[in-house]
């Protein structure tokens, strides 16, 4: 018999309120020994006091939901205790339910698992709903949301039924006429559908990674020379004192990380050792991560020391690329007049000191976000493991696009097969137990 299994709903530590769930064949049997009755109506929140079967000590008393399946979250029965939520209440829960027969505590993701396996659920899904629970921007959670509604879902699947719709006329021919060479007629007929099925794939592929980007957040890392002010920079916009800031040039030599919220949009800045000529081993290493971190970014912001304008500072210069964005700090100072131009490009001009030019400065990063992560009308590519599948389907169509006419038969259906295969393993219509694994380890437990 399948194990009913159990675990906290909610965060661990002191709460009002705590819920438990539990998901199985055993559900309304552990109702009934907790509370001595059975189990309330369907989904109608009941009042129960729960005791230890064993003990006969009391627990608690709270909330008792009754989900019986199929039509539940996970599609078995499921049963939700609302508790309260201090720690030695929960524990003397978790206790009871882990002497009862056929009772153990849920592995993560084992509830969305559950859900993905009685069909309440496919796997673009169970995914969106993992990134929901883990979205720390709207952005994000909207993102998540589209997945979890099945946006994506959908599209994969459309794709994989017209391929399939593709593949039956070709499977008949083959079974009626096996072994032979049958003339390009039928592979001509089925071109065209596989040629805008994979031009439809190649524009989803081609999105620049921004539903990645947004899934993962992006890293924008702060360089320029010593002293420019980018740690003052940093703290302004983490509003908090995380970097040490002094008059001294090379204060800053590890790398620093702060997670902010831009307008929506997740991102990670990173503060950097100054360039310059390293005076020592522990300045050398922080220069060598400072470029390091730079190289590796999806965006930089190089600033300058507005007390030494105009800029000199070689090494902070030839970093600059497409990706960065180019400011120049201490405004307030009074040596910065008219358009300021740093290798060729308009650079802004800001005060960490006033706080002059940083909402500009925020506006200017939150655009460049945004063209890296924007969300449009059509859902977007979110995981690095559909993209392999996409780009597996993607090169057995491309074989059959280059293939003669004329070409056999059971070669194109073969190629067909890959790619209707290669898209059901994204959604889960082809169950192999290694991207299942893959999948729901990356969930919480309880989830
Ligand atoms: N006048 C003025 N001084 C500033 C401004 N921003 C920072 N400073 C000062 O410039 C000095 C260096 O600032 P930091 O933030 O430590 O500069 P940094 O770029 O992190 O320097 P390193 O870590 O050494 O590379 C400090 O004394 C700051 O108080 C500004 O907008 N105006
Ligand atoms: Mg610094």
């Amino acid at each position: 018999m399948v194990d009913t299994i159990f675990a906290p709903a909610t965060a661990p530590g002191r709460s009002a309120i705590a819920v438990i769930r539990l998901s199985g064949p055993a559900c309304a049997d552990v109702c009934r020994r907790l509370t001595k009755r059975r189990p309330p109506a369907p989904r109608r929140a009941t009042l129960r006091h729960l005791r230890d079967p064993a003990s006969g000590q009391a627990i608690d008393h709270g909330l008792v939901l009754w989900f019986p399946g199929p039509a539940s979250a996970t599609g078995e029965d499921v049963l939700e205790l609302h508790l309260h939520g201090g720690r030695a209440v929960m524990a003397g829960l978790l206790l009871a339910l882990a002497d009862l027969p056929g009772l153990r505590p849920a592995d993560p993701g084992e509830f969305s698992r559950r859900a993905f396996l009685h069909g309440r659920m496919e796997l673009t899904a169970a995914e969106g709903l993992a990134d929901l629970v883990a979205a720390e921007t709207g952005a994000q959670a909207r993102q998540a949301l589209r997945q979890l509604d099945g946006a994506l879902g959908r599209l994969y699947e459309q794709w994989r039924s017209e391929l399939l719709g593709a593949l039956a006329p070709l499977e008949a021919e083959i079974d009626f006429a096996p072994d032979q060479e049958v003339p390009g007629g039928m592979v001509d007929v089925v071109r065209p559908v596989l040629a805008r099925v994979s031009a439809e794939m190649a524009a989803h592929l081609d999105d620049a990674r921004r539903g990645e980007r947004l899934r993962a957040g992006l890293t924008i890392a702060v360089i320029g020379p010593t002293n420019a002010g980018k740690s003052s920079l940093i703290n302004h916009l983490a509003q908090r004192d995380v970097a040490i800031v002094t008059p001294e040039p090379g204060t800053t030599r590890d790398v620093l990380e702060v997670h902010l919220d831009l307008a929506g949009y997740p991102v990670t800045l990173l503060d950097t050792a100054g360039l310059r000529e390293p005076l020592g081993g522990a300045e050398a290493e922080g220069v060598r991560r400072a470029r390091q971190r730079a190289a590796e970014a999806d965006l930089c912001l190089a600033l300058l020391d507005g007390a030494l304008w105009p800029a000199r500072d070689a090494e902070t210069l030839a970093l600059i690329d497409e990706r960065t964005v180019v400011a120049v700090n201490k405004s307030d100072l009074g040596r910065l007049d008219g358009d300021l131009v740093v290798a060729g490009r308009r650079a802004a001009r800001l005060s960490c000191r006033t706080g002059e030019g940083l909402d500009r400065l925020l506006e200017l990063l939150s655009a460049r976000a945004a063209e890296q992560m924007a969300v449009g009308e059509a859902p977007l590519l979110t995981r690095a493991r559909h993209r392999a599948a996409l780009q597996s389907a993607q090169e057995a169509l491309g074989r059959i696009a280059a293939s003669p006419s004329g070409v056999e038969l059971a070669l194109v259906a073969e190629d067909l097969r890959l790619a209707v295969r290669a898209i059901g393993r994204i959604t889960g219509r082809v169950g192999v137990e290694d991207i299942l694994d893959m999948v729901f380890s990356e969930f919480c437990i309880g989830k």
